[in-house]
């Protein structure tokens, strides 16, 4: 049997994108989706599915070795926003659940790691323009804090076990094929649900509030063509800035005014705002580019022409 794939958090914004990715390119069989609860009917008919707690490391283990598992793709978290409203149970489902597949590593029972930390490592006093690989970093929520805890034991256990685990730090990913759910960056998303749907969205975000954003092909494909990369290329341990756009609030609904000239959007700034005011407005992701040969390839236009075509096929 070759040895197979097991997607951590399958039915999240990522993960379910993921799964039907890395099926189509593996095969269905090869790649065993989880989670806590069942996801999409393209998700759970298109290949194996197991309902599985990451924060269990027997549960994790016993599926590891039923499926000879070889590589694990951890995409369960809670993200910044709902971990603000619940920062133990965050905090432990983002770090023991990353422990698990680390340790499964360091013991042999895999040999290859994808974990995605976020641009919400960084905080107000980092350099918000062009945001370096390495710079100060001092996150003030708890979805960041636990990422960046989460890099450091990557390095760490990639230095000491020689652990191949890669990461990189999404910035806000807009996707039409799953909602995201409780992130700061959701507002990209739900304006083009609401375009369409009511003509009119009331950001959560100050009209100026600029943060880097990527559309979620462009996000799948950067995992995957890390994860292929020869690990020798691969300088960075903790995780990899990644960019592809910065925006608006201002700015997105500018584009989709183009399309939909009806639209308009009034902005009603709430807890959120702090959040997103910590964050960097853009990344320098050249290391990426120098590494394994990062580029993106969706901007704000052709994101939103995307999203809206794809979004009045559903409807
Ligand atoms: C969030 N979508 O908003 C996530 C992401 C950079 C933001 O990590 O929490």
């Amino acid at each position: 049997m070759q040895q197979s794939i097991l997607i951590l958090g399958a039915c999240g914004q990522i993960g379910t994108e993921l799964t039907l990715a890395l099926r189509e390119r593996y095969g269905n069989e090869n790649v065993i989706a989880s989670d806590i609860r069942e996801g999409s009917d393209s998700l759970m008919n298109s290949g194996p599915f197991e309902i599985l707690d990451a924060t269990s490391y027997d549960a994790v283990e016993e599926i590891v070795m039923h499926y000879e598992v070889s590589e694990v793709y951890l995409m369960a978290a809670m993200l910044s926003a709902t971990a603000e409203k619940f920062p133990e149970r965050a905090w432990n489902l983002n770090m023991n659940s990353l422990f698990n597949v680390l340790n499964l590593a360091k013991e042999k029972k895999i040999d290859k790691i994808f974990w995605p930390s976020s641009i919400a490592v960084f905080g107000k006093n980092t350099p918000k323009e062009n945001t370096p690989q390495h710079t100060l970093m001092e996150p003030s929520t708890v979805y960041g804090i636990s990422k960046q805890t989460g890099e450091r034991w990557c390095a760490y256990y990639n230095a000491k076990y020689d652990v191949d685990v890669r990461s990189v730090r999404y910035p806000g990913l807009i996707s039409w094929k799953t909602q995201p759910g409780g992130g700061t960056t959701d507002y990209a998303v739900e304006i083009y649900l609401q375009a369409l749907e009511e003509g009119t969205y009331n950001c959560f975000l100050k009209e100026d509030t600029a943060l880097p954003m990527m559309f979620m092909d462009d996000a799948i494909r950067a995992a995957i063509e890390l994860m292929e990369s020869a690990g020798e290329k691969l300088s960075i341990r903790s995780s990899y800035n990644l960019g592809a756009m910065s925006f608006t609030p201002g700015e997105i609904a500018g584009s989709i005014k183009k399309q939909l000239p009806e639209f308009s959007i009034s902005y009603e700034p709430d807890f959120r705002q702090a959040i997103a005011d910590s964050w960097p407005s853009s990344i320098d992701d050249s290391q990426a580019r120098k590494d394994w040969g990062w580029h993106p390839e969706f901007d704000l236009e052709r994101t939103s022409a995307e999203m809206l075509k794809q979004l009045r096929t559903l409807n």
